[in-house]
């Protein structure tokens, strides 16, 4: 594998609830740092990434925080472009998702056809006209295959946007008219609970890479912690009933991390201030743990 650097964002103000921003210190806190030295694994490289500091840019839309949102993505984007750059492997540590328009932006700027598998029990495609929140994360993917009026990929020198063809879902369960539409129209490959269900993790997670990986020239993985059943994971803004167990989130994980096909990867969405005991802290902190591992066996 790659050598690693983990770029951490405490940022939270794409989401509806704040605490999202306070995960990344949280998990450290934890212990992720000894669990992943008892995995033996090396973190090369830590950066913080925040929005202090950075040229406002033009573009406004008429969401909640846009701005702050576009700054920290913009700071994002350049961040995991470096690394990428430098031949390392980018692991982005949120906060909410709407940090992920920066992670691929930043990560389409050197891969020109690159596959998402985006685990979530949302699409996570709303545009700023089909919003019904508001919220900045619930458009991170609209956002990275253009159809948004937001686009931080024409702001990110050599950015481009992501096909549908190359994005698969797994985990959803609360889609929006508008997502559902588009994703019917698109043909985008979506692996719903009932689909996770029928064929079992395993046989989703082989597909989920030969849909998002054979036509690709990397792959992203995109882990929101509510693809997790809240009874397992309460600690995140946007719970829905009804997903994975912690069990098949550990199979997913260790799946996408031993095909050795995965080339970056971002966490987000855990809320310390919602959890209960820091069970939901814990288990991001232990899926990071084997990720990361299972990729270097
Ligand atoms: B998350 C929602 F309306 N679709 O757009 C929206 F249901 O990053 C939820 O997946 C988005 O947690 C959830 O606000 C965003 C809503
Ligand atoms: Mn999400
Ligand atoms: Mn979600
Ligand atoms: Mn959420």
């Amino acid at each position: 594998m790659n050598k690693l650097t983990l770029l951490s964002v405490p940022f939270g103000l794409g989401a509806g609830t704040p605490g999202s921003e306070q995960a990344p210190g949280h998990i450290y806190q934890l212990g992720l740092f000894q669990m992943l030295q008892q995995h033996g694994c090396t973190i090369n490289k830590l950066k913080d990434v925040i929005n202090a500091g950075m040229p406002s840019p033009v573009i406004q839309v008429p969401m909640n925080h846009s701005d702050e949102v576009i700054r920290t993505g913009m700071a994002l984007a350049r961040a995991v472009k470096e690394v990428v750059a430098a031949g390392q492997f980018p692991f982005v540590l949120g906060g909410d998702h709407s940090l992920a328009m920066g992670t691929l932006a930043g990560l389409t700027s050197h891969y020109k056809k690159l596959g998402v598998i985006w685990i979530d029990a949302h699409a996570d495609m709303n545009t700023e006209l089909t919003s019904p929140s508001g919220n900045m994360h619930g458009i991170p993917l609209a956002v990275a295959q253009g159809r948004a009026q937001l686009s931080l990929s024409h702001l990110l020198p050599g950015a481009g946007t992501i096909a549908p063809g190359n994005i698969v879902l797994i985990g959803a369960r609360d889609l929006d008219p508008a997502e559902e539409a588009f994703i019917q129209a698109e043909g985008i490959s979506c692996f719903r609970m009932a689909d996770i269900r029928r064929l079992g993790i395993h046989a989703v997670i082989t597909e989920a890479l030969r849909m998002a990986g054979d036509a690709a020239d990397g792959i992203h993985l995109s882990f929101d912690i509510d693809s997790v059943d809240p009874s397992e994971a309460p600690g995140t803004g946007t719970p829905v009933q009804g997903g994975l167990t912690a069990e098949e989130a550990r199979e997913a994980i260790r799946l996408l991390g031993i095909s050795k096909r995965m080339t970056s990867a971002e966490f987000v969405e855990v809320n310390p201030l919602l959890d209960h005991r820091d069970q939901t802290s814990l288990l991001a902190m232990e899926l990071i743990a084997l990720f990361l591992s299972s990729m270097k066996s």
